[in-house]
């Protein structure tokens, strides 16, 4: 119902770009009609809005094709142009907006540790109608309700919560799923937040990271070196890119969290240190669920996690924990994911809370970047992160947030290695 622009698998590339470029009439307006030559070697054309997405993300503005195949044909020969403009103008550091798309830059004497940067303008803060319920925090970007809980009792759910947590997992769930299937080089995380945010208000839903706190948009979106938080944004996803998707809803007086990070294109799941990293963590996650039940200190979720993480050589970053998770967005306990933690609390029936390891390739510590939210790791290695909202029940536990057979994502084999 949702689904993004539909394209024959050879033609995404192109076809997303011009279906975000038509999706954003503002950016449009200020580009002036102007005669371009299709770059295409031997093509006599005149290229249309159609631009390669690896050169945008290079900064270079000027690459044009006048179709679909021509793109493809030239493939081999135009790549060696990216070489290039990688080593002349390293990635996208501007701070004039860029003539024909307007995008630039907002921080740019800031020491990024790695590649991403941020591409704004950020898109116009998206509406949720009246009728929906609002958190406290919808009108005046404060959690006031949240700032005044006790902070070390853990509530426990009747039957009738349990029910209406049940009720907005699952569609968290579903928005997770629907934004994920949009996932695919050359769409932007602004155009992911969209999805999101339409897919929320078609549930009847709160985005509850919108204005908490003052964040700007329904989602945060993840890539590579982003711990977490980042801010969609008018960043095309690069086939190689992982991405997490952090989606949290509030409806009928409850919240539901759950996040997961996907590969983007076919080169992210051939890398295999990204392949490591993503699975591990995946697999962290499912073995800290699979320890749920009455009677399990919350204290030791984290051995479990650290010793997974170490034997694969990855490290798991401290800073954030899981977190209760009820009619509040993030009542205690809290949950760390390392291990000799002090965490207090034992599971009990009723609970809910969320389990939602990070884990790196290297130093487990982060930056922030000047937009206030955005984490990103201090070596610019990249990271990832899973997390579910989980019910402990009389015998176990129930995954509230659990995908299904259609889910997009989901595990994959380590790539084969080459020699
Ligand atoms: C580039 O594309 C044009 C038009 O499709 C084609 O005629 C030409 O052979 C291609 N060139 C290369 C180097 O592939
Ligand atoms: C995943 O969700 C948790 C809970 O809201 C949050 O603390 C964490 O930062 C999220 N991860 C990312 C990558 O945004
Ligand atoms: C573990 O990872 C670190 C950091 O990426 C690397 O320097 C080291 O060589 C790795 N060790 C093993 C045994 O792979
Ligand atoms: C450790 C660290 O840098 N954490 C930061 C992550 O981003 C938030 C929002 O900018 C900061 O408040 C944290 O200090």
């Amino acid at each position: 119902m949702l689904a993004a622009v539909t394209c024959p698998p050879t033609t995404i590339i192109l076809c997303t770009l011009l279906s975000l470029q038509k999706a954003h009439p503002a950016s449009m307006a200020t580009a002036e009609p102007i005669t371009r030559k299709c770059l295409g070697a031997d093509c006599e054309n005149e290229a249309g809005a159609l631009q390669c997405p690896t050169c945008l993300k290079a900064g270079v503005q000027d690459s044009y094709f006048c179709s679909q195949d021509c793109f493809t044909r030239n493939w081999t020969q135009h790549r060696t142009l990216h070489k290039k403009a990688q080593t002349q103008s390293g990635i996208i550091d501007k701070f004039q907006p860029d003539t024909h798309t307007g995008s630039y830059n907002p921080f740019p004497t800031f020491s990024f540790t790695g590649p991403v940067r941020p591409v704004y303008p950020l898109s116009p803060r998206r509406a949720v109608p009246s009728s929906i319920r609002h958190p406290d925090w919808a009108a005046t970007g404060i959690p006031r309700a949240e700032q005044r809980l006790h902070r070390s009792k853990i509530d426990v759910l009747d039957s009738k919560g349990q029910e209406a947590m049940r009720k907005v997992c699952r569609l968290a769930r579903e928005v997770l799923d629907i934004t994920a299937a949009a996932v695919q080089p050359g769409v932007t995380t602004d155009y992911l937040d969209e999805i999101c945010h339409a897919a929320c208000i078609e549930r009847e839903a709160y985005p509850s990271p919108l204005n908490y706190n003052r964040f700007p948009k329904s989602l945060c979106t993840s890539p590579n070196e982003v711990v977490c938080h980042g801010i969609p944004d008018q960043r095309a996803l690069a086939d190689g890119d992982i991405v997490n998707l952090d989606i949290s809803l509030y409806h009928g007086g409850y919240h539901a969290d759950v996040n997961e990070t996907y590969y983007v294109g076919a080169k992210a799941t051939a890398n295999a240190d990204a392949v490591r990293l993503v699975e591990t963590t995946r697999e962290c996650l499912d073995m800290a669920i699979a320890m749920v039940k009455p009677g399990t200190p919350i204290r030791d979720f984290g051995r479990v996690i650290e010793k997974h993480a170490k034997a694969r050589n990855l490290s798991v970053v401290a800073t954030w924990g899981g977190h209760g998770i009820n009619t509040e967005f993030h009542p205690p306990p809290w949950i760390p994911h390392y291990s000799k933690n002090k965490a207090v609390g034992v599971c009990k029936p009723g609970m809910t809370f969320t389990i939602e390891p990070i884990l790196t390739l290297g130093k487990p510590r982060e930056v922030y970047w000047p937009d206030e939210w955005t984490n990103a790791t201090v070596d610019g290695k990249w990271t990832a992160q899973f997390e579910h909202t989980l019910l402990v029940t009389e015998t176990g536990v129930e995954v509230l947030t659990a995908g299904n057979g259609n889910s997009p994502g989901g595990p994959i084999a380590m790539p084969v290695p080459k020699e």
